[in-house]
């Protein structure tokens, strides 16, 4: 007889959520399937020779340490790195206010474990990072979710949001921001609402967690300066990572925050992980050094931007009227409303047969009525091909959907002319 285990998971284990995007991630082994779904950087842009050659003169000359264990908050030289690094973007922060993580993820599960008591609201864009969602849910989080627009979170309703919340008894103490092509909308806060968001920070006395994988990587407009760089008391939490300028294989993020906040992040990462990857740092760190780091995410966004052009010309091309979508200046995902009566699960399945993937909204909301009729693509890890290929078969699912609503539709209506036809020669005779 089988266990039936349900009985010892904890009630936290309850919570668990599965990511819709590392199960679609198996998919990819799926011959001929062409996947929109995971935000996975292209492999054309790993250096793997500059690694190479990186890892091997950090193994010969210092292979006793970089094999070793490290310390919990990273790397020494890598933190100062980093440091300099978050310096240029107009933080002003010192080495001790870096933390390395095992990447970027990582710091929801220690934020959630320092900062989350069961019940406590977090306030997020209504969509969100869904890894975010899920990770939060596992410490019994409650979420406020304010809709988003073009320019990001809406302050407006944030705003309003904040008045009411704010008269409760336990109102929301972290504000969780993704300013720069928002996964999963690609829409980015301008700099005017970066600095209301840190002024009601102070007033409503709440942390923001910035988190912003993607910055570095924008192909149009101007850069805006992180939230962390108008944040005067140290109330922002910036995190970012190597996975979207580097490599995600090797695991290496960073959080830079105030020194009480990192001290209680640096315990919790002592029984998470004892320390990140050593080897993973020390390579970072010489990736910097030695300048590859500017050419590397100048060659990155060379790449990534011919895609995304060329996903917006493959969606007006392939995608019938009534279908919008947003025009990120950067990052790696477009969000696409469908029609009103159109299930994104349902077309899902519908595009798997054609071998083509994506996310669905849904995922990327706490409310599970949001974000039905939207779905996420991603365009940096399909070739150029197929990103056209990809479009022209999601295309024609999607056209198909709209061409059965309007048979059944017209079924319908042939129905009910021949009942009242009918009808009528009954009532005559
Ligand atoms: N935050 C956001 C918004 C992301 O999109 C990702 C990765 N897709 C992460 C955090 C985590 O990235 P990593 O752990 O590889 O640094
Ligand atoms: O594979 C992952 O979990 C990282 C990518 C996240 C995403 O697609 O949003």
């Amino acid at each position: 007889m089988g266990v039936d285990f349900s009985r010892h998971f904890s009630e936290r284990a309850k919570e668990l959520r599965a990511s819709e995007v590392r199960e679609l991630l198996k998919l990819l082994e799926v011959p001929d399937m062409i996947s929109f779904a995971g935000g996975f950087p292209n492999p054309e842009t790993f250096p793997a020779e500059i690694i190479r050659e990186i890892a091997n003169d950090v193994l010969k000359s210092d292979g006793a340490k970089a094999l070793q264990y490290g310390i919990t908050e990273g790397c020494p030289q890598l933190r100062e790195s980093v440091a300099e690094r978050m310096k240029k973007k107009g933080m002003d922060i010192a080495k001790d206010n870096v933390l390395i993580v095992s990447g970027s993820q990582q710091v929801i599960d220690l934020t959630g474990k320092v900062f989350i008591d069961p019940k406590d609201s977090v306030v997020i864009s209504a969509p969100t990072y869904l890894t975010a969602l899920t990770g939060w849910a596992v410490y019994q989080a409650s979420f406020e979710s304010i809709p988003i627009d073009q320019n990001n979170m809406r302050m407006d309703i944030f705003e309003e949001r904040m008045k009411k919340l704010a008269k409760r008894a336990n109102p929301p103490e972290i504000v969780y921001a993704l300013p720069n092509f928002q996964n999963p909308a690609g829409v980015t806060m301008p700099e005017k609402n970066r600095r209301k968001l840190v002024d009601m920070a102070s007033d409503y006395d709440f942390l923001i967690i910035e988190d912003d994988p993607y910055g570095e990587l924008r192909y149009k407009g101007e850069d805006i300066a992180p939230i962390k760089s108008f944040d005067d008391e140290g109330r922002v939490i910036y995190m970012s990572t190597f996975s979207k300028i580097l490599s995600p294989g090797l695991r290496v993020g960073w959080v830079v925050a105030h020194e009480d906040i990192l001290r209680k992040l640096v315990i919790a990462k002592q029984s998470a992980d004892v320390c990140t990857n050593v080897l993973g740092q020390r390579i970072a760190h010489e990736y910097i050094v030695r300048g590859h780091i500017d050419p590397q995410i100048e060659k990155i966004k060379k790449i990534y931007s011919r895609k995304m052009d060329l996903m917006l010309s493959g969606m007006n091309e392939f995608m019938p009227d009534g279908i919008e979508w947003t025009k990120p200046d950067g990052g790696m995902f477009l969000w696409v409303d469908l029609p009103d009566w159109m299930d994104s699960g349902e077309l899902l399945k519908k595009a798997l047969k054609k071998r083509v993937a994506f996310v669905t909204g849904k995922a990327f909301f706490a409310d599970p009525k949001d974000g039905i009729t939207s779905m996420r693509l991603n365009f940096t890890h399909p070739s150029d091909s197929m990103i056209t290929e990809g479009l022209r078969r999601l295309g024609s699912v999607v056209n198909q959907e709209i061409v059965s609503k309007w048979d059944r539709s017209t079924e319908s209506v042939e129905r009910k002319i021949e009942d009242a036809v009918k009808g009528n020669l009954i009532g005559k005779s």
